[in-house]
């Protein structure tokens, strides 16, 4: 409680501020896009990280107003970049892609910032689409039709078959850290990995590896044709000014 009287006061003070992590294709070094994570920066206490506080905002009702303030930021990045090709994958909670005003209130962000929503990924995880599904099927063609790529995060860790994902419209599955943390020890690890990225191609599926920390892992990652990886190996979530000085768009 104590915390959730410290995020409705943090919110009006912009104290919720993304980060942005490149997704590299190691193919060329170059990067595709961004994860745009979210980090609160509290005057009065010690870090608080999202796995804490978004559940506490899903819960407060504030993941709604959190979300919208945190689409404003990343549409600011997106017009702050030169290149207009690089989009940013944005994370949604369970809680709001449930809420009944969700397409509503992204749409408002998009028309206020003038932002197409064709430079956006959302980022949702596999365990939330598989509650509620029919209106979650709806609800990704709304998404789609506007332009928003989808991709599955966490991918692994619940219990979908790319069967049941495949009535999904998904573009991207993002394998978690968890299979990519001893992939050079340990080979039932890569087969999972290898047979996940065989299928998704077979599917016309992006995959992004989560979580790589290593050149080894980034080599086995490779030699299994995956080629877009994500991990402090590359580089850590970095506020906008480090990025737009890391890729020279200021100097
Ligand atoms: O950045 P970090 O590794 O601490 O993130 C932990 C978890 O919090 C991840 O599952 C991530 O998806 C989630 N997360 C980070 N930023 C955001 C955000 O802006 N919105 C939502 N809904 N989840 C986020
Ligand atoms: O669940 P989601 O994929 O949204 O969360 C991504 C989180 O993983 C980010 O919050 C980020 O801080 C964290 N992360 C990014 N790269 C690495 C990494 O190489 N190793 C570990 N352990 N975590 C990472
Ligand atoms: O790069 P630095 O020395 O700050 O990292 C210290 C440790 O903190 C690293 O081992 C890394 O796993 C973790 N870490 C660094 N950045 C992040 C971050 O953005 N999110 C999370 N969850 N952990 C991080
Ligand atoms: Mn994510
Ligand atoms: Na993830």
């Amino acid at each position: 409680a104590e915390v959730e009287e410290k995020m409705r006061n943090g919110l009006p003070r912009k104290e919720f501020v993304l980060y942005f992590q490149p997704i590299i294709d190691c193919s060329n070094q170059t990067i595709t896009y961004f994860e745009a994570l979210c980090r609160w920066h509290s005057d009065d206490q010690p870090n608080i990280m999202p796995d804490t506080f978004i559940p506490i905002a899903e819960q407060a009702g504030l993941i709604g107003s959190l979300t919208t303030q945190l689409l404003h930021q990343a549409c600011s990045f997106i017009k702050e970049l030169d290149e207009s090709d690089i989009r940013i994958s944005f994370n949604i909670s369970a809680t709001h892609l449930q809420s009944p005003d969700f397409l509503a209130e992204i749409k408002a962000v998009f028309d206020k910032e003038n932002v197409t929503p064709s430079c956006f990924i959302f980022e949702i995880t596999e365990t939330v689409l598989m509650q509620n599904w029919k209106r979650n099927v709806s609800l990704l063609n709304n998404l789609k039709l506007m332009g928003i790529e989808i991709a599955i995060d966490d991918f692994g860790t619940g219990y979908s078959s790319l069967g049941y994902l495949k009535q999904f419209p998904v573009d991207i599955l993002k394998i978690d850290r968890e299979f990519i943390r001893e992939l050079h020890h340990d080979a039932k690890n890569r087969i999972f990995v290898g047979a996940i990225v065989s299928m998704a191609s077979a599917l016309s599926l992006r995959i992004v590896a989560e979580g790589v920390e290593n050149k080894e892992q980034a080599s086995i990652l490779a030699e299994m044709n995956c080629f877009l990886q994500q991990g402090y190996y590359y580089a850590k979530p970095l506020p906008i000014l480090k990025v737009l000085r890391h890729i020279g768009t200021h100097s």
